[in-house]
């Protein structure tokens, strides 16, 4: 497949306003700023059929829709880049590498729903991006791409970076809001959606960095022609990030809906010293783990979804024979609970709960009942209040089912059996 969001990471400095625009780069905007309306971009995303790329997989043209529908002024727009959960690091290679993709992506949704100003919440371990998307935004200024009258239009839009301060909660919606607006960073009851109540209290768009870097395509060459990429009813190029036990890890770009296991055995070169593959957690996380026999799943929203797992940000965490699965999931829940904000009871309790749980089975003082316990617990935590809770016990809740005998066997032995000099 031709390369399309990753077109310009090869280039020497391509993070550059020069190398940009020699590759065709802020032809998009110009298009959408002189020949489209708001109305008419709106449509073309829409026609395209793209998909919010930070998990929830929301369409992105039916949230422009709302946010320009609302008449508050003023509205803002802001790229969520806190890319923060374990293994993912797909959003890193654009900020990185072509930042201005990113940037001209926000100037014409900003465009298509009337937002004067917008921030990147980058995550905060980020600083080299930091840096780099404050050189991209001055430059972007310097060429007229940002400010008062761009291309000599009526549009201004005013381009900010915020680091964010590690925490991982920080990359839902409302608590990035509340990060942004200068207090500690907790989800806020939806609705009301950002689109409608979000930073300050006014409309506001929030879009992860991979949607926002698809913008210029569709713009360029329709949303028709995207929509015949991949998957008909989840369309377009993904960035899949794999890691673990792959001969070759790394963010691939492939057709939406490509199959698990041409991700693993062919683009990330199968598994490490020819082993077997043990286990996969193919949307991050906080996915549900699936067994070598269900790898023939395609990569997308709906598809993962009837798996009984999702797709999430396209992180995929690749076990094999010889990790041990309860150690696998100790580490994640271990994650989320450091993680989690503490706002409510199933999540602050149940994160706990189930590490404590968990780590007992891993140290081999376990018992079986152990297992029905933290399939209660999970159960518990689908009543969190917002999507870390609810998904967190994923990992945990899905190896116990589908591994129940490897937690079993370490109960049974009292000890981790994959422990080496036991
Ligand atoms: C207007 C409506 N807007 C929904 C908007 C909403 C948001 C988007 C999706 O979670 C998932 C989570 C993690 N009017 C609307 C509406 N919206 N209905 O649509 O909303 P929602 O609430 O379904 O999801 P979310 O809270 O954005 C995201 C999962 O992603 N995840 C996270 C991965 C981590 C990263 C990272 O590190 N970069 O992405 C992993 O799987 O569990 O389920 O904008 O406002 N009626
Ligand atoms: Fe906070 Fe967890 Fe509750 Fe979300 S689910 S509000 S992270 S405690």
């Amino acid at each position: 497949m031709e390369r399309l969001l990753l077109r310009n990471v090869d280039k020497e400095n391509s993070h550059t306003i020069e190398v940009y625009i020699k590759g065709g780069g802020y032809q998009a905007l110009k298009k959408a700023l002189k020949e489209m309306s708001p109305e008419d971009i709106i449509e073309e995303v829409k026609e395209s059929g793209l998909r919010g790329r930070g998990g929830a997989g929301f369409p992105t043209g039916l949230k422009w829709e709302f946010a320009a529908a609302d008449v508050k002024e003023p509205k803002f727009f802001v790229c969520n880049a806190d890319e923060g959960e374990p293994c993912t690091f797909k959003d890193r290679v654009i900020i990185e590498k072509d930042p201005h993709a990113l940037i001209e992506g926000m100037l014409i949704g900003a465009y298509a729903t009337g937002c004067r100003y917008g921030y990147i919440y980058l995550r905060g371990e980020y600083p080299i991006g930091r840096k780099i998307l404050e050189r991209a935004i001055a430059e972007a200024y310097e060429k007229g791409f940002l400010g008062e009258n761009i291309l000599g239009t009526e549009f201004s839009f005013d381009l900010y970076v915020h680091s964010g301060a590690g925490a991982y909660i920080c990359g839902e919606e409302t608590a990035l809001i509340d990060s942004l607006e200068g207090r500690r960073g907790e989800p806020r009851i939806k609705p009301p959606f950002p689109v409608n109540a979000g930073y300050l209290w006014q409309p506001t768009v929030v879009n992860n960095v991979e949607t926002l870097a698809n913008i210029p395509l569709i713009i360029e060459r329709g949303g028709k022609w995207y929509s015949q990429i991949g998957s008909p009813d989840c369309p377009g190029p993904k960035l899949y990030a794999v890691s673990g036990k792959v001969k070759r890890p790394g963010v691939y770009e492939l057709p939406m809906g490509t199959p698990l296991r041409e991700i693993i055995y062919e683009h990330a070169g199968g598994i490490v010293g020819d082993r077997k593959l043990k286990a996969v957690f193919p949307g991050g996380a906080s996915s549900c783990v699936l067994t070598p026999e269900e790898i023939d799943v395609p990569m997308d929203f709906p598809s993962l979804a009837k798996a009984g797992t999702m797709l999430g940000s396209g992180a995929v965490m690749v076990l094999d024979e010889t990790d041990c699965i309860v150690k696998a999931a100790l580490r994640l829940i271990e994650f989320f609970r450091h993680e989690s904000c503490g706002k409510c009871v199933p999540c602050r309790e149940g994160t706990d709960w189930l590490v404590r749980i968990v780590r007992r089975i891993e140290e081999g003082q376990g018992t079986e009942d152990d297992l029905d316990v933290i399939l209660s617990v999970s159960e518990t935590m689908e009543n969190s209040f917002c999507g870390l809770g609810m998904a967190a016990h994923n990992p945990v809740a899905s190896t116990v089912k589908k591994f129940r005998e490897e937690f079993l066997k370490h109960i049974k032995l009292g000890r981790c059996p994959f422990r080496s000099g036991q």
